[in-house]
């Protein structure tokens, strides 16, 4: 491509699943007989914090034994390259765009190497586990938690991913299977203003019907073939 039309892609599991990511609904997707719908909620914080504090510590640990793909590495070419406005949005909160070299992005869903304060909202990188009750650097709080976007929170910098999607002239989902909201329903609002919509996947994902096109496949395969 060398056009300098805006650019949004969103990415989800599935981009990070062939660097040995684990996805959430895939096979295989359950964490220790849970359900990421019921582990990943505030609820569940309050109720259970050593075991949402040990989810997020063993996938901030498994970090360190992943790197980026192919399918990475080419969307951070791109970023490189693109002279036109470009963002990328992940649901992931894995930091392999950023180690493939990606800048324009966003984590909407929260970051695993980073800590928040449940007290002051202050935020910290953070490379180790995580125990409940750890103190806040800013405020002494024992009150730091994992950087996450939990089921029933906002998710974050939506203002910033709203303005992208109404003025992108193309919109590419990558490796999402479509099942969580607000993200699952960008192509939608990309469609209502007009944007093309492409869809880079292993399988048809719920939101299928709302692209103008599909391809099918793993990700390391088509987003390198789409990019370059
Ligand atoms: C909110 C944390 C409101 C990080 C996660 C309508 C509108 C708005 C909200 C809702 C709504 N309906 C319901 C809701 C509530 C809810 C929701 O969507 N529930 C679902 C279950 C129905 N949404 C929320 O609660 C969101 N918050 O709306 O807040 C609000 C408003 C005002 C004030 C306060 C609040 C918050 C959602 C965020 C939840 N956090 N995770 C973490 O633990 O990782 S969600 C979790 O699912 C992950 O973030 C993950 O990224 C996300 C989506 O999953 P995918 O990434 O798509 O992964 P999945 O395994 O499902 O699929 C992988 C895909 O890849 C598959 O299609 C597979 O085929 C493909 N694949 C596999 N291998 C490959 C591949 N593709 C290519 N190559 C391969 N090799």
């Amino acid at each position: 491509m060398n056009d300098e039309r805006s650019i949004m892609i969103l990415t989800g599991a599935g981009i990070s699943a062939e660097s040995g990511l684990a996805t959430f609904r895939g096979p295989g997707g359950l964490w220790e007989g849970h359900r990421v719908e019921d582990i990943c909620t505030p609820g569940a914080l309050a109720a259970d914090p050593a075991l949402v504090h040990r989810f997020y510590d063993l996938r901030r640990a498994a970090l360190a034994d992943v790197a980026p793909n192919a399918a990475h590495q080419a969307l951070a070419r791109l970023d490189a390259g693109w002279p036109g406005a470009l963002l990328i949005v992940t649901q992931n909160v894995d930091d392999l765009h950023e180690r493939a070299g990606a800048k324009r992005l966003l984590h909407m869903h929260g970051e695993l190497r980073s800590a928040l304060c449940a007290a002051c909202g202050d935020r910290v990188s953070w490379c180790d586990p995580l125990p409940p009750g750890a103190p806040c650097g800013a405020c002494r709080e024992p009150a730091l938690r994992p950087d996450i976007v939990f089921f029933g929170e906002m998710p974050y910098h939506m203002e910033r991913i709203e303005e992208a999607l109404s003025r992108c002239d193309l919109f590419v989902s990558i490796g999402t299977s479509g099942a969580v909201y607000p993200a699952a329903g960008f192509v939608q609002l990309a469609r209502h203003y007009g944007a093309e919509t492409l869809e880079l996947n292993l399988e048809p994902s719920a939101g299928s019907d709302w692209f103008a096109e599909s391809r099918f496949g793993p990700a390391s395969a088509l987003v390198p073939a789409w990019v370059d």
